[in-house]
């Protein structure tokens, strides 16, 4: 453990806040590990006059950021991709130990973060504008990027490090400095990663505050986060209430917002389909990361012609999934990320229970010293309970039938969430139905894989209490951008737009 901290730049006791110096004298936290309740170091958070002092700066540099070009600027970003490819194994490490995902899973969660820093190295070339044809003689018609400001990066526990490069490798690129602000239940990976920024800001000259970093409560320091006017975007990823109070707050004072919120995915199984596949990607969707991604497969809507035999397939494989230290590869589910995650599993499978829900199989809480582990459960349901309808942020899985193909998408786009969701068949017709208008109203819709484990290329994100917002590949960029439309005249005369005349 101390091997792991020591080889990230961390101290026993880490200051929390930085921009080009490292501060912190707020409150002190001690970081206290799922896997077995030990403490792993201590976090002195910021206090609002230090937040001051690291916004300030964080602004300031921004002014000659986005004058640097940017194919520069994507050098510092391929300068921090082989730093974490240098570093992928120790960060992967302290992921799990902090949060708790399997050690596979959180190697995964690294390598996506490499993977958005190859693309944004890519991108730093490709800020293309579009031109269009000007409806005037001797006029052209341009759009162009340019840097925005400040982003604030708000992240979320269960992707401590993965949300804040999908953000961050972009925002750089895009000439923009980053504030991050980390989950307090995941502080040490982002100390961790600030520091991997800094080496690499530093290599080539830059000011280090171009990646700041303030840690604090949500209520305090997130607020001062969201009110600030020199915050020009921010992306926040966490639960529904926690987006429509961040959402509020930006759109107040007319700031940019990226929310990615809630999800309640689903997945249809149809008898068409490979049952195999069904069963692989729904088990690894529903209990990897026990639960707690955004993507993970919460509902299961299966054709009525197979729901025994397919309920019993995914049982057996639930009965013996192996529960333990997620450092240890033998372990396919570790803990959830502390003990009130618990206590909300247990008191939503009461509710579904009290709701008409038939508990098939696990949601107890596992007895060990100071680890957070439970078993994952199976809920067979008739359809979307109102308990259904909320997002559980643990490995609870609600099992129902269906009739018909066009009974499905109903029961799938019957939530008030949008991120995730799939089609496990073979049919070509049903396949085609989910993709289209009538289909999925989610912002993912896949097909024959699970609802889980998007890919970097895409733009990510959802619909409806899910937020809207989209962030990582595709033309997620432009929404860290600021657009700018230029007519330009060199006709020598002056000609109005909408054919209106001028007689002077
Ligand atoms: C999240 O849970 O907030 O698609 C992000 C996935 C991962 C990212 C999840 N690539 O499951």
């Amino acid at each position: 453990m101390k091997e792991v901290l020591n080889s990230l730049g961390l101290s026993p006791s880490n200051p929390g806040g930085f921009s080009g110096a490292w501060i912190g004298s707020g409150k002190v936290q001690t970081v206290v590990s799922p896997i077995h309740g030990e403490a792993l170091a201590t976090v002195t958070n910021v206090t609002p006059q230090e937040f001051e002092t690291v916004l300030a700066k964080c602004h300031q540099a921004f002014a000659s950021w986005k004058l640097v070009p940017a194919p520069k600027r994507g050098e510092v970003v391929k300068e921090i991709g082989d730093e974490l490819r240098r570093n992928k194994e120790a960060l992967a490490q302290l992921v799990t130990l902090e949060m708790g995902k399997t050690l596979r899973e959180g190697r995964g969660e690294v390598q996506e973060m490499i993977d958005i820093c190859d693309l944004a190295v890519g991108l730093s070339r490709q800020l293309y504008g579009l031109t269009m044809p000007s409806e005037r003689r001797m006029h052209r018609l341009q759009e162009q990027w340019h840097p925005l400001g400040v982003v604030g990066v708000i992240t979320a526990f269960n992707f401590p490090v993965a949300v804040w490069s999908w953000n961050t490798a972009i925002a750089l690129v895009c000439g923009d400095t980053v504030l991050w602000k980390p989950s307090s239940k995941a502080p040490l990976t982002a100390i961790a990663c600030t520091r991997i920024a800094e080496k690499a800001l530093r290599k080539f000259g830059f000011d280090p505050a171009i990646c700041s970093l303030v840690i604090g409560k949500g209520s305090e320091i997130g607020d001062l986060i969201n009110t600030d006017p020199r915050v020009a975007l921010v992306s926040y990823t966490g639960s529904v209430p926690g987006g429509r109070h961040v959402g509020g707050l930006v759109q107040a004072r007319f700031g940019r917002h990226i929310l990615e919120l809630g999800g309640n995915n689903a997945v249809i199984v149809s008898e068409k389909g490979d049952l195999d596949i069904a069963l692989r990607s729904i088990y690894f969707g529903a209990i990897g990361t026990s639960g707690q991604r955004c993507t993970s497969t919460r509902r299961v809507i299966v054709r009525e012609a197979i729901f025994e035999t397919f309920k019993n397939r995914l049982l057996g494989l639930y009965r013996k999934t192996p529960i333990g230290d997620p450092r240890e590869d033998k372990y396919l589910m570790g803990p959830l990320v502390d003990a009130a995650a618990v206590d909300t599993m247990l008191a939503a499978i009461d509710t579904v229970k009290a709701q008409g829900g038939k508990i098939l199989c696990g949601g107890e809480r596992l007895p060990h010293p100071g680890g957070c582990y439970v078993t994952p459960c199976i809920v067979e349901v008739p359809g979307n309970l109102p308990i259904v309808k909320e997002e559980t942020f643990a490995p609870v899985l609600y099992l129902m039938p269906y009739k018909t193909i066009e009974e499905a998408i109903a029961l799938q786009n019957g939530v008030p969430q949008g991120l995730s969701s799939a089609i496990i068949t073979n049919d070509l017709g049903e396949c085609e139905l989910f993709l289209s208008a009538a289909g999925s109203d989610c912002g993912i819709a896949n097909v024959n894989t699970g609802t889980s484990g998007a890919e970097i290329g895409g733009a990510f994100g959802g619909e409806k209490e899910t937020g809207g917002g989209r962030e990582s590949g595709s033309d997620a960029w432009k929404a860290y951008m600021r657009r700018q439309t230029s007519a330009i005249n060199f006709s020598g005369q002056v000609e109005l737009a909408q054919g209106i005349t001028l007689d002077i």
